[in-house]
C-alpha cells in the first residue's frame, strides 16, 4: 500500500482533483466547506486502473498552513503535484517542491490542471516552465500531466500516470517495528479514542499492546481500519485507523507516535546531516532558532553546526539539533527545518542519541558519516559502545535496522570478538569487548584491594561489588558468570586465587583464644573481624554473641538432641542439668539450634522439627 499526498499553491485546484479521481470531498471541515479552502489535511482514496489501492492524502496549499502541510507530507511515497495552467508556478508550488525534495520524495506526478482555462500556447509555456522548475529536485523529468477537474479531460491520463509512477516504487519497508505517526485523535461515540495516520516500518494487529511517544501512555488496539473498512492487521504503508482502549483522545495528538511499547524512543537531541534549500535567502547559521518537522510532529529548534559557521543556499554540512520538546523519530528519518516564514533547510537524522560534540572535530564528523553509510556492523559497534552494557531491545529500539540484519550484525561482531554476548534474564546484553574488559579489569581490581583491606573475610558483597561497577543485578549477574577469575558464592566475590590466612600475630591470638574457650575460662575479646573468621572456618561457634568451641558446641547440640529422642521435649532447665552450663548458656544453645531449624519452641520446651 502506499500513499499519494498533493502539494501546490493555494487556489490551484488539489482538492477538487482529489474529489474528481476519488468522488470524496477531502475538505471535511465545516470550516473549510465555508472558505472554500483547506486547513487541514483530508483522507481519501482511490483504485488506480492496474487494480492496485492508493490512498491520497489532501493538504493546504496556503502559506499560513504550511504545518499542516508537512504533517502530512511526512508519510507520502509519491506527490503529485499540481499546478493551475492559468497560474502558473507560485510561491508555494515552489515551497511545496522545496519540501518535497528535503523530505527525498523521489517519485510524482504533475497536474496542470485548470486546462479548461487556458489556450494550448499557454499551457505549453507553463509546462515548460514547470520542466524548469523541477530541475535539480528529486521530482525532475516527472511527467507534467495537463487536465481538468471541471471537465474532466485528461483524468485518465492522470490515472494512467499515477499508476506507471506507483508501480515503480520500492516495496515499503518491513522491519518488525511499526510505527505510526499520528496525523489525527478524535473520538467516536460508543468507541471511544481513535487516531489516525500512515503505518510505516512494521504491521499492527488488533490486540496489540501499544504506546504513546512520547510520554509513554499505555493502551490496547481494540480495532483496526484501512479506508473505512476493517481489518484484523494493518500492513506498513496503509492509511490506518487505529481505536485504542486505555488512552484518553484528551491525551493524544498530532505528532505523537504510536508504537510497540518501548521499541520506539522520544530524544531531545539528533545529529544530522542537513542541506540549506537552493533558493534560501540567506545563510542557515549556527545557533539558529527554527522550528524542526519530522513525521507528523513538529517542535522548536535550535541548530548547532557542527562543521561551520554556516551554510549557505544549498549547501550540505552535519549539524546537531537541540529540541525543546522530545520528538520519536528514527535514524534514517526525514526531517525539514522552517523560519516563521521560509523553509530553510531539511536532511537526514544519523544518530537520535548522541552526546554534546566539540565543534570541529574531525573523529565526530568521520563518526556521523559512518552512521549514514548504511553499514549495519559499524553503526551497531558504535552503538554497543555508548554504555558499558546494552540490552537487545534497547539496540532494537534505537537503530533502524530491519531485526534480522540487527541480529546478524550482533552475530558477526560477537564472533570475530568485537562485542561479547552475556547471557541472562530478559534477554541477551551486549557488550564491547573493550567495555567487557574494562568491566572484568575493575571487578578484579576492586577485589584485590577489598581482600587487602579484609584479609580474614571471604571476599567482597555481592551487591557491593554490582554497586561499584554501576550494573543492574540481572546484568551483573550475567556478566560475573564469565569471569573466570571470580569465585561469586554465598553472597559474596573473591579472586579465585584469594583464600583468608592469619598473620603470625592474629594466629597467636586466635590460639589463645581457642585454648581459653577449651579450659571454659573466659577468653578475653577478640576482634570481630578475627572472630567471624573462626566462625567462618568452623572453629567456634558464634551463638548470638556466646562462643563456643566447635567441637564442645556439637557434643552439646548432640546431647540435647538424644534427650528429646528419648523424652520427646526438653525444658531450658532440662539442657541446663543436662549440659551442666548455666542458665545463659543453656539458653544460647537452644537458641542456635532453633536457628539451625534443629529444635523449635513447643510452648515452654523444644521439641525436633
Ligand atoms: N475552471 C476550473 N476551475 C477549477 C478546476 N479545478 C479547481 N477549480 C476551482 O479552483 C478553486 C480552487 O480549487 P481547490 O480544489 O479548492 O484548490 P486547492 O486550494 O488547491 O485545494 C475552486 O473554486 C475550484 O472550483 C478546474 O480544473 N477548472
Ligand atoms: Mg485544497
Amino acid at each position: 500500500m502506499y500513499v499519494i499526498g498533493t502539494a501546490g499553491h493555494v487556489d490551484h485546484g488539489k482538492s477538487l482533483l482529489v474529489e474528481a479521481l476519488t468522488g470524496i470531498d477531502p475538505d471535511r471541515l465545516r470550516e473549510e466547506k465555508a472558505r472554500g479552502m483547506t486547513i487541514d489535511l483530508g483522507f481519501a482514496w482511490l483504485t488506480l486502473p492496474s487494480g492496485r489501492e492508493v490512498s491520497i492524502v489532501d493538504v493546504p496549499g496556503h502559506e499560513r498552513f504550511i504545518k499542516n502541510m508537512l504533517a502530512g507530507a511526512g508519510g507520502i511515497d509519491l506527490a503529485l503535484l499540481v499546478v493551475a495552467a492559468d497560474d502558473g508556478v507560485m510561491p508555494q508550488t515552489r515551497e511545496h517542491l522545496a519540501i518535497l525534495d528535503l523530505l527525498d520524495v523521489r517519485r510524482g506526478v504533475v497536474a496542470l490542471t485548470k486546462r479548461d482555462l487556458v489556450d494550448d500556447d499557454w499551457l505549453a509555456l507553463i509546462a515548460a516552465d514547470i520542466t524548469e522548475t523541477l530541475a535539480g529536485t528529486t521530482l525532475e523529468g516527472a511527467p507534467i500531466v495537463p487536465c481538468s477537474a471541471l471537465t474532466r479531460a485528461g483524468l485518465d491520463d492522470l490515472l494512467r500516470a499515477l499508476d506507471a509512477a506507483v508501480g515503480g516504487l520500492p516495496p515499503k519497508r518491513d522491519i518488525g517495528r511499526p510505527r505510526l505517526p499520528i496525523d489525527r485523535a478524535f473520538t467516536i461515540g460508543g468507541f471511544g479514542t481513535v487516531v489516525t495516520g500512515t503505518l510505516i516500518d512494521g504491521a499492527l494487529c488488533v490486540g496489540d499492546e501499544v504506546e504513546a511517544v512520547p510520554g509513554g501512555l499505555r493502551g490496547r488496539v481494540r480495532g483496526l481500519q484501512s479506508h473505512r473498512a476493517k481489518v484484523e492487521r494493518a500492513l506498513p504503508g496503509t492509511r490506518t485507523a487505529v481505536n485504542i482502549a486505555g488512552i484518553a483522545k484528551g491525551e493524544l495528538r498530532r505528532g505523537l507516535v504510536l508504537a510497540h511499547p518501548g521499541r520506539v524512543r522520544a530524544t531531545a537531541v539528533i545529529d544530522v546531516r542537513l542541506r540549506a534549500v537552493g533558493s534560501a535567502p540567506r545563510s542557515l547559521r549556527h545557533n539558529a532558532r527554527v522550528t524542526f518537522h519530522s513525521g507528523a510532529d513538529e517542535a522548536g529548534a535550535v541548530v548547532r553546526l557542527l562543521d561551520e559557521d554556516e551554510v549557505g543556499a544549498g549547501d550540505s554540512t552535519w549539524a546537531q539539533i537541540r529540541l525543546g520538546t522530545p520528538v520519536a523519530v528514527a535514524r534514517g528519518d526525514r526531517f525539514v527545518l522552517r523560519t516563521p516564514n521560509d523553509t530553510v533547510a531539511g536532511g537526514v537524522i544519523a544518530d537520535i542519541g548522541p552526546k554534546r560534540h566539540r565543534r570541529r572535530d574531525p573523529a565526530v564528523l568521520a563518526a556521523l558519516a559512518a552512521m549514514l553509510s548504511e553499514t549495519p556492523g559499524e553503526v551497531v559497534l558504535d552503538a554497543v559502545g555508548r554504555r558499558p552494557l546494552v540490552q537487545h531491545a534497547t539496540l532494537a529500539a534505537e537503530l533502524t535496522l530491519p531485526r534480522d540484519a540487527l541480529d546478524a550484525a550482533l552475530s558477526a561482531l560477537v564472533a570475530a570478538g568485537a562485542v561479547h554476548r552475556f547471557d541472562g534474564a530478559g534477554g541477551a546484553r551486549y557488550a564491547t569487548a573493550a567495555a567487557a574488559d574494562a568491566l572484568a579489569r575493575e571487578a578484579a581490581g576492586a577485589l584485590a584491594a577489598y581482600h587487602r583491606a579484609h584479609h580474614l573475610r571471604g571476599g567482597m558483597p555481592l551487591q557491593q561489588l554490582r554497586t561499584r561497577l554501576e550494573l543492574d543485578a540481572v546484568s551483573f549477574e550475567a556478566v560475573g558468570a564469565t569471569w573466570s577469575g571470580v569465585r561469586i558464592r554465598d553472597g559474596v566475590a573473591a579472586l579465585a586465587s584469594f583464600a583468608p590466612l592469619l598473620s603470625d600475630d592474629e594466629q597467636r591470638a586466635a590460639d589463645a583464644y581457642l585454648a581459653s574457650l577449651r579450659e571454659g575460662g573466659t577468653a578475653a575479646a577478640l576482634p570481630p573481624e578475627l572472630l567471624a573468621y573462626l566462625a567462618q572456618s568452623g572453629a567456634v561457634v558464634d551463638a548470638g554473641g556466646i562462643v563456643f568451641e566447635a567441637a564442645a558446641f556439637e557434643a552439646m547440640a548432640a546431647a540435647v538432641r538424644a534427650h528429646i529422642e528419648r523424652h520427646g521435649a526438653i525444658t531450658l532447665a532440662e539442657a541446663r542439668d543436662l549440659l551442666g552450663t548455666g542458665r545463659k548458656h543453656a539458653q544460647a544453645i537452644l537458641e542456635e539450634l532453633d536457628r539451625r531449624h534443629v529444635t523449635r519452641r513447643a510452648g515452654e520446651a523444644r521439641v525436633l522439627r
